[in-house]
Formats: structure tokens, sequence, C-alpha cells
């Protein structure tokens, strides 16, 4: 274990990058170059969806709509389609519907950090813009009222590094990562990505001293429908807080502020399950990323201090209208989740038992079912997301220390692998929360905590064993 401790040290980098000077961290000559992994992800905007086949409108595989959508329900899919893939501008001498953008924001649409609803690569070292990656920030505490993270004074509680006109970009984000070698029992070497994250340029005064720094990739997007009609009852009946049945493994909710009720609530999305709905995290993303008003969140993102942010002039009261925000939920809540490949695939069908032998089922859950719903291909069915939506500490090498509402520094929400091997991304596909791993088999051995058990079983499988495993993950 004595290589685990050596990194530890570099953990606390991550956590205090971002109190620290903005003097570049430097690094030894084993670190990564950043062209293994590059910047560039071609976001197509489709032009006009409608009329075409859906194959000619995206190239990649996460846009086919759940089955037996009526006409009205497959238009406002494809209208939701373009409204997610619609490039975002500064607002304009004329309304065109789609101004607003900013003045602090991260990227001009969604599809620049879920390119075709999937995601993007590890990002790459160096000064980052435009690779999918946010920076969310807090200081100590929480909402006495809602239990939200408190965010930074003077900078919110999320890092924008673009701005519009005058305004000042937050900062730069920076990463650096460091080669953690390691080796199998059976003597195969390999290497992790240690990240760094560090906040430069901070144009809008000093951030707080001890402020939590959490960075993070957006995921592919499919079957989000599906996973908000888990009835909440089923899912909190899995968690097992005090590990009573000794597995080792011990899955909490995490109860969150619900907007739409004003009250508490089980939160299913992001990385650290604090959105209750979809809708909320559609308007979450206009909000914080874009820094676009609508109906549900009406405030930017400007901070108290950052007078010009807050005077500059927006898009109109509301900037994105509710059709285009509703359109954009039906759209993700009706994705499909492609079929699994597994089935015919001798090696990917041993993967599978050994993802039972190895654990990882005991949070990534197979088999959950929906309950009721206004869609009838969401109610009622038995879906294959593998996660029981619940939180898991997994270690401190992968924790942020910025707790949110019920998750602690080093808890997160099982990921769903269903659609994983599909990942519409050349080369590397960023995994993990901060998109760290460069492969499954990284993502794997980053397990600590509740899933260092599943991490060991790994490790002592045969070569062949540990392929079938990620052949079977490539199959979903
Ligand atoms: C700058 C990059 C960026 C942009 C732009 C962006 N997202 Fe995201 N998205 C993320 C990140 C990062 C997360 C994970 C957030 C977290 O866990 O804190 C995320 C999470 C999500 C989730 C939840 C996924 C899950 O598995 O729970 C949805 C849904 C989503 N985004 C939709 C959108 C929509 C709709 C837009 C456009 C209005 C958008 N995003 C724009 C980066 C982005
Ligand atoms: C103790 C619970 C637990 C166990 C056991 C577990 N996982 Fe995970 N897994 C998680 C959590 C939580 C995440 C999300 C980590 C994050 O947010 O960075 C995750 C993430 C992943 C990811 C990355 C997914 C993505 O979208 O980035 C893969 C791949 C994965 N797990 C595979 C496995 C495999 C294979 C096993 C068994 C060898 C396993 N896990 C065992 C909880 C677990
Ligand atoms: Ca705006
Ligand atoms: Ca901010
Ligand atoms: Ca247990």
């Amino acid at each position: 274990m004595g290589r685990w401790s050596v990194v530890a040290a570099i953990a606390l980098a991550f956590v205090i990058a971002a109190c620290t000077s903005d003097a570049a961290t430097t690094m030894d000559s084993s670190t990564t170059s950043s062209s293994s992994v590059g910047a560039s992800t071609a976001t197509e905007t489709p032009k006009s969806a409608t009329g075409l086949q859906s194959d000619e409108r995206l190239p990649e595989v996460f846009f086919e709509p759940v089955d037996r959508l009526d006409d009205a329900e497959w238009q406002r899919f494809l209208a939701g389609q373009e409204f997610f893939n619609e490039v975002w501008t500064p607002v304009g001498p004329t309304e065109t519907g789609n101004d607003g953008l900013g003045p602090l924001f991260n990227a001009d649409s969604c599809a620049v950090c879920h390119p075709s609803t999937g995601r993007r690569q590890v990002p790459p070292e160096g000064e980052l813009t435009d690779v999918g990656l946010i920076v969310r920030l807090s200081v100590q505490g929480s909402d006495p009222v809602t239990g939200a993270p408190l965010p930074e004074p003077n900078y919110g509680d999320q890092l924008q590094d673009r701005a519009i006109g005058a305004n000042e970009p937050e900062g730069t984000i920076f990463t650096n990562y460091v080669i953690q070698q390691g080796t199998y029992p059976d003597g195969t070497p390999f290497e992790l990505l240690w990240p760094t994250v560090n906040i430069r340029d901070r144009n809008h005064g000093p951030l707080t001293e001890g402020v939590q720094v959490s960075a993070r990739i957006g995921a592919q997007l499919i079957g989000m429908g599906l996973l908000e009609a888990v009835p909440a009852d089923s899912i909190l009946a899995t968690a097992d807080p005090n590990d009573a049945n000794g597995d080792g493994i011990s899955g909490r909710p995490n109860l969150v502020w619900n907007p739409a009720v004003e009250g508490s609530d089980l939160g299913r999305f992001g990385w650290k399950a604090n959105i209750v709905q979809l809708d909320q995290q559609v308007a979450q993303a206009f909000h914080g990323d874009l820094g676009v008003t609508s109906t549900l969140i009406e405030s930017e993102n400007c901070t108290a201090g950052q007078d010009m942010c807050s005077t500059t002039p927006n898009g109109g009261t509301h900037e994105v209208s509710d059709q285009r925000l509703e359109a954009i939920t039906h759209y993700l809540r009706l994705l499909a989740v492609p079929e699994p490949r597994t089935a015919g695939d001798p090696r990917a069908e041993t993967g599978e038992t050994l993802f039972d032998d190895f654990g990882c089922a005991g949070c990534h859950t197979e088999t959950l079912q929906t309950g009721q719903s206004v869609f009838s291909a969401l109610a009622e069915q038995t879906i294959h997301p593998y996660t029981d939506l619940l939180l898991h500490d997994l270690g401190f090498d992968m924790a942020d220390d910025r707790p949110d509402f019920a998750a602690s520094g080093v808890e997160w929400r099982t990921a769903p692998l269903w659609g994983l091997g599909l990942v519409p991304v050349e080369d590397d596909r960023g995994l993990l929360h901060d998109g760290r791993a460069r492969t499954i088999e990284e993502a794997i051995l980053w397990h600590g905590g509740e899933g260092s058990g599943s991490r060991a079983a790994f490790m002592r499988a045969e070569l062949s064993d540990r392929q079938a495993l990620i052949a079977f993950l490539e199959s979903l």
C-alpha cells in the first residue's frame, strides 16, 4: 500500500490548490503531455432536425427516444434536441430567443460539455477553456434553510472562466497531472493520472482561505427520465447507512433541497446526487454554466460584489423561455438507453459474472423498477442502469472535501454504467467525476473506501478475467 500513501500527500494539493498563489505548480518531467489528451471535440450542431432520419442528425448513438412516443411527443423531442445543441449569444439589438449568454459563463451551449449527449475527453494539462470541466466552490458550513453548500463570497458556487463584453472572466482553470505508477499482484504495471487543479488569474478579488474546490465533468445524459421515475421509496429501501449486513458497503441517500416543494427530498442527479428533478438540473445548467436565467432560477450567477456582472444588460426577464426549458427537459427525459451488446459475446458474458463476483453490483445495482409516469414508455419499466442512486465513500484518493447537502467530502453517487461502452469520444473518455480516468480499467483502480474490496478483487484476478470484466462494461 506504500504507493498509495505517496499520492496522499499530492491529494492535499488538489484540495488546497485554489488557495495557494498563482504561481505555476512545477511538475517533473514525468507529467503527461497535453497532446495525449487533446482538447478538440467536434460538436456538430444539427441545423434542422425535423424531417431527417435520426442517424443523419447526429453521427453518434445517444439520440434515440424511448419507444411509443406519439406525434406531439416526438416533435417536442426533436425541438428539445435542437435547443440542447443551440449556441447562445450575448444580448443583441433584437431578441432572438437564444440571447442572454453570460455575463459570466463556462460554455455557450449544452452540447459543448455533453457532445451528442455523451461526454468529453480527459481534460488536458495546462490552462483549460471549453474542455467541459467546471469547478464548484464553497466555504465551510451550509445554508440554514436549504442545507446547500455556502457559496464563496466573491466567486459564488462555480467558477465561470469566460465572460462577455467588458466583464472579466472570474479566473482560469489550470490542471496538472502527476503520473502515479502501480503494479498488479501478477506484475503488470499500470499508471494513473493524479489531477491537481489551480485557479489562476483571479479577477474578482481574493478567494476565501480554505475554499472548497471540486472539479467536475459532465457525463452521458441517457435514461435520465427512467432514473427520475424510480420511486424514492424503493431507492431509500436499499440504503444501508450503518452497513447492517456487514458487506463493507453502506449506501446513503443524499437528502437535498427541492425548490419545487420547498422541502427536503431525495437527490438523484449530479455526481453527488444533489439535484432532485431533471427540470431543476436543466435550469441549474443554464444558470451556472451558460449564465442564462429562467423561471426556475431568475437571477444571473453574479455575486454581490460583481457590479458589472449585475448591471450588464440581460436578455429579458427570463432569458430562456419556459417552452425551450421544457423542451430540453422533455428531450433528456425521453432519451433512450442503447441495448447492451453482452449476449453472444463469451468474454463479455464471463465479465458479467465477474462483475458480481468482484462485488461491483453492491453499488452498481443492475436492475431497478420505475413507477408511475405521465409517459407510458417510462412507467413500470424494468431497467438496468447499474446504479443504486446512493452515495458511497470511495476513499481519500477520490475525495473533493466539498460536502454537498448530506454528501460528505468523500462520498459520490454510484455512477450509472449503462451506455458506457458507446460513449462517443475518440481516444480517452474522461471517466469519474473530474475525468481523471482515461479508461474503464483506471476508473476501477481509483475505487477506494467502500470500493476497495472490489478493487482488490479486480487486481487479484488474472489478466484474462480483468479483460473480460472490461469487455462486459464495454458491451453496455
Ligand atoms: C461547462 C460544461 C457544461 C455545460 C455547458 C452544461 N453542462 Fe450539464 N453537466 C456538466 C457537469 C460538470 C455536470 C456534473 C455536475 C455535478 O455533478 O456537479 C453536468 C450534469 C448534467 C446533468 C445531470 C447528469 C447526471 O448524470 O446526473 C444534466 C441532466 C445536464 N448536465 C444537462 C445539461 C443541460 C441541459 C445543459 C445546457 C442547458 C448543460 N448540461 C450544460 C457540465 C456542463
Ligand atoms: C462502494 C460502491 C462501489 C463499488 C463496490 C464499485 N463502484 Fe464503481 N463507482 C462507484 C461510485 C460512487 C462511482 C462514481 C465515482 C465518481 O464520482 O468519481 C463509480 C464509478 C465507476 C465508474 C466510472 C463511471 C463514469 O461514468 O465515470 C466505473 C467504470 C465503475 N465505477 C466501475 C466499477 C466496477 C467494474 C466495479 C467492480 C470492480 C465497481 N465500479 C465497484 C461506486 C462503486
Ligand atoms: Ca444572462
Ligand atoms: Ca461564479
Ligand atoms: Ca451493506
